[in-house]
Formats: C-alpha cells, structure tokens, sequence
C-alpha cells in the first residue's frame, strides 16, 4: 500500500474516532469542549495516528480485524498532540496568531479557556487510552501508558520545550538543538511508535529497532520543519513563515545554512530506513515515512 494512501485512510478513520471519543458541548463546560473541538478539528495532517498504526501493523499478525479497537488510543494520541500545539501557540510561548490555517485557540476564544483546553486534552487522552484494558493484557497496556507519560512529560516533550526556552536566550550549539528536539518533537513520536509496539508485543530486537527509527524520525520532522519555517508556502503551511527568526530561536537552519541542514535531513531520512532491518518486509509502511517527511509541504 501506498503511504499516502495509508495516511489518508489513517487520518479519517481517526477523525471519526475523535468524533466519538469527545464529548458534545453542552453543560457548564460547554465552552471547554468547543475549544478542544476546534482545535482538535482543525484539519492537522494526524501524523502520529498514522504512525501508531501502521507500528501496529508492522509487527501484528492479523490484527486488521481488531484494528477498530485501536483507535480510540490513535486518537488519543492527536489529542495529546493537539494539547502541545494549544499550549505552545500561547501568548506566555511563542504568542502566535494562527494554527492550521485558523486562529489559533486563545485567540479564538480567551487564553484561560485554552490552557483548560489543552490540560482537558492531555488528562482526557489517558483515560480514552485505558479504553484498550478490555482487548489488551494488563502489562501490555501500563507499558505502552508508561511509555506515553514519560514521553509526553518530564523525559520528553514537555522537558524540550523547556530548553526551547531557554535555548532562545542564548545561541544552541548542535548538541543542544539536538537534544532538545529530541524531546520536544521526537519523543512524542516515539511514543506513537514504541506504545504501538508494546501493545502488540514487539520482541526485544524490534524494540530496539524502533527506538532507533524513532530517533531519526523525529530529527528529519524537526529539521523540515525548519526549512518549512524559512523556505515553505504560508498557504501549505496554514501559518506565516518566519516564526522561528522571530522568535530568536536557534534552528537546525540558523545553524547550519539550508543547504546542509538539507542533507542532515536526509542522513536521518536514511538511517531511520536502516534501523529498521530487523523488522522484514511487514514494515514497509514505516520505510515510507522518512521520505514523506524529508519532502513533505506542510
Ligand atoms: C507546550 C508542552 C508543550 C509542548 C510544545 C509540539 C510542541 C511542543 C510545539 C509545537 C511547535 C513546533 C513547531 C514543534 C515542532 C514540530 C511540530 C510538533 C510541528 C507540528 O506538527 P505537525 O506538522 O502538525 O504534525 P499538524 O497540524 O499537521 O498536526
């Protein structure tokens, strides 16, 4: 199957899913839900579900017929995605006007309603997770939450854009861009990825392996990204370019010029495709998602 394809079909079927999984708006929190489902409807590309799933089939002998049960996690996951971009858009990070091609949450509705929105986000996510108690052993399951709290926090996204911030104060040197993009952008990849895979019970080796694709992954994503940020269409991107210099952020382009940060991306691009070795031809779909990511517009 073509990953384009896959994607497409990926990204509706969770659509659909998120429908279900969030609540109408109405009561006294009426408006809470409407700012989640505003943002969480935007219209995002539902990369990370993408990415769950085709782990998930990757390493998962006939599970397409239970597929369906996994998605409330998939979902689960864009919510968790969905809650960082709310918080980062803030006027307190980097203050910015547009998020996929609309007002970004506060501005749209007030910045105390977007901080709930995306703290209702993250916590709402872990319980639509715990849904999978039902299809899944107790040790697969608190492996794969573990896995999501720690990157989603402390050891990941949240820690990155800690540094993000401070890094802004100070030039970065490449181990620290590094590092911090690991965390920031890479760690709730890998948790897309390794939760998927402990789930379905992947073998230590395969283990390993995805840790490593995962790794790549992340630094190809983020390092496109800051191409996107300086050479990409602001009607692709559904937002104005720019942000990063604006910012006074250090980027892997600031650093190293367009053109090698270019090849940086593709060195990625390709040892994520290596790392992936133990895996057999079941991984085909995951061997696409380098390139889609070193190419991709938006
Ligand atoms: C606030 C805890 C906290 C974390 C914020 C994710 C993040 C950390 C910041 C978002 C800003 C940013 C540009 C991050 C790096 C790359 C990234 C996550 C881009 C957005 O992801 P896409 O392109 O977005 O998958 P869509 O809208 O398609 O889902």
């Amino acid at each position: 199957m073509e990953l384009k394809d896959f994607i497409d079909e990926a990204a509706s079927r969770t659509e659909a899913c998120l429908k279900r999984v969030l609540p109408l708006p109405q009561g006294p929190e009426a408006r809470l839900i409407e700012a989640m489902r505003y943002s969480v409807f935007a219209g995002g590309k539902r990369l990370r579900p993408a990415l769950f799933l085709a782990t998930l089939s990757a390493l998962s002998q006939g599970l397409e017929a239970e597929e369906d049960a996994y998605l409330p996690f998939a979902a689960a996951l864009e919510m968790i995605h969905t809650y960082s971009l709310i918080h980062d858009d803030l006027p307190a990070m980097d203050n910015d006007d547009l998020r996929r091609g609309r007002p970004t949450c506060h501005k749209a509705f007030d910045e105390a309603t977007a901080i709930l929105a995306g703290d209702a986000l993250l916590t709402h996510a872990f319980a639509i997770m715990m849904r999978l108690k039902k299809q899944v052993s107790p040790q697969r399951l608190l492996a794969a939450l573990e896995e999501v709290a720690l990157s989603a926090g402390l050891m990941g996204m949240v820690a990155g854009q800690m540094v993000d911030m401070s890094l802004t104060a100070q030039a970065a040197t490449g181990e620290q861009l590094r590092y911090m993009v690991q965390r920031k952008t890479g760690a709730l990849f890998s948790a897309c990825i390794l939760s998927a895979a402990y789930l379905a019970g992947a073998a230590p080796q395969e283990m390993t392996a995805l840790r490593a694709y995962s790794d790549q992954l992340g630094l190809c994503f983020q390092i496109s990204d800051d191409i996107l940020d300086v050479a990409g269409d602001p009607d692709k991107l559904g937002k104005p370019i720019g942000s990063d210099a604006k910012n006074s952020k250090t980027t892997f382009v600031s650093l190293l010029g367009q053109e090698q940060a270019r090849q940086w991306a593709r060195q990625a691009a390709e040892a994520a495709v290596q790392s992936l070795s133990p895996l057999k031809e079941k991984a085909e779909l995951l061997r696409q998602f380098p390139m889609l990511m070193f190419s991709r517009e938006s």
